[in-house]
């Protein structure tokens, strides 16, 4: 019988995109770099205490001449993948899109009338690539009342204050993304315990799977929402970042990867993998009945990577030869 995830089992071979704010940032932070903890190029934010009004300041440095999410749909194509997925809420609580919820949007904080979300789905249905949008649901540095992560910043959140996070911004932007930008294909969400261990109560996970199933019925919904992986709701299990599966796994899954080390752009990346190596990841998920959603950090001015966009054109290529339509 058919069901929503038969495209997904298809499709194997997807583009992440991570790009925010903290690419303007390029992973340094007033001369320093990787100071501790999370070292990640998207974590610039949370790792050098940045406030939210300096942070707010990266908005400027966006090249607005220069940026065309057409392009980042075409370098996908090109790589032969068949999905691709956005950050539209990263866990600096930006929305990349022209949210009316609250102000702190790319749009507003950088004046310009952009909608980066807008144009990145028309062109997906040009193209015919199916969208999907990362949101960060459990961590957002923005919101006061949201979670931090906080093994060393001392946020303490009650639950009550946690549930006016949800209420009045994580469910009315989940519902505005799934409202204003046509088929969504994906909504992908991070956190990576169960919901058990977090501040989390089931019904909230449940209120944002019921959202999504009224305005979208056709959207897959990953793991990392928080519920068990045979959970009726989920529709694919995601692994860890760049943890790849070494046996046949049943149900639908992915494993989310990187090119380099961070997500984001980093001026200061050295751990680029070869082709080879991200090829031999792919084929082995897709061996074992996954897939494999490989990421690409593009630059405040919206270009791609050198060093990514040949490994994807080399990726490209062979599956054109010997890939399956
Ligand atoms: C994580 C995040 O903390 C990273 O920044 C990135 O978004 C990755 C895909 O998921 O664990």
């Amino acid at each position: 019988t058919a069901s929503r995830t038969d495209w997904f089992e298809e499709a194997r071979f997807g583009m992440f995109i991570h790009w925010g704010l903290y690419s303007a940032a390029e992973g340094i932070w007033k001369g320093e770099n990787l100071r501790y903890l999370n070292n990640y190029a998207e974590w610039i934010r949370y790792r050098n205490r940045i406030s939210k009004e300096e942070y707010g300041e990266l908005a400027q440095r966006f090249d607005w001449q220069q940026i065309h999410p057409e392009e980042w749909v075409i370098q996908a194509k090109k790589a032969g993948m068949k999905y691709l997925i956005m950050t539209s809420k990263h866990h600096d609580g930006v929305a990349i899109w022209d949210t009316k919820v609250g102000n702190y949007s790319l749009p507003k904080l950088s004046g310009s009338n952009r909608d980066v979300i807008k144009e990145l789905a028309e062109a997906c249905r040009k193209h015919g690539m199916k969208l999907g949008f990362y949101y960060s649901h459990w961590i957002d540095w923005e919101h006061p009342y949201a979670w931090d992560h906080n093994i060393e910043l001392t946020k303490s959140v009650t639950p009550q204050q946690f549930n006016t996070y949800w209420q009045e911004k994580a469910i009315p932007q989940l519902r505005e993304l799934l409202t204003n930008y046509g088929d969504i294909a994906i909504m992908w969400f991070d956190m990576w315990i169960p919901y058990e261990q977090t501040i989390f109560k089931r019904e909230q996970l449940e209120q944002a799977v019921q959202l999504i199933r009224e305005l979208q019925p056709n959207c897959l919904i990953n793991s990392r929402l928080g519920l068990p992986t045979d959970a009726e709701f989920v529709d694919f299990q995601t692994l860890g970042d760049n943890v790849f599966a070494n046996e046949y796994i049943a149900h639908p899954w992915e494993t989310p990867g990187t090119i380099a080390h961070s997500w984001g752009y980093s001026g200061y990346e050295k751990e680029w993998k070869s082709t080879s190596q991200i090829f031999e990841s792919l084929i082995s998920n897709v061996s074992l009945n996954g897939g494999l959603t490989l990421n690409i950090g593009p630059r405040a001015n919206g270009q791609i990577p050198y060093e990514s966009i040949s490994r994807l054109n080399d990726i490209g290529q062979w599956l054109n030869k010997y890939g399956e339509a």
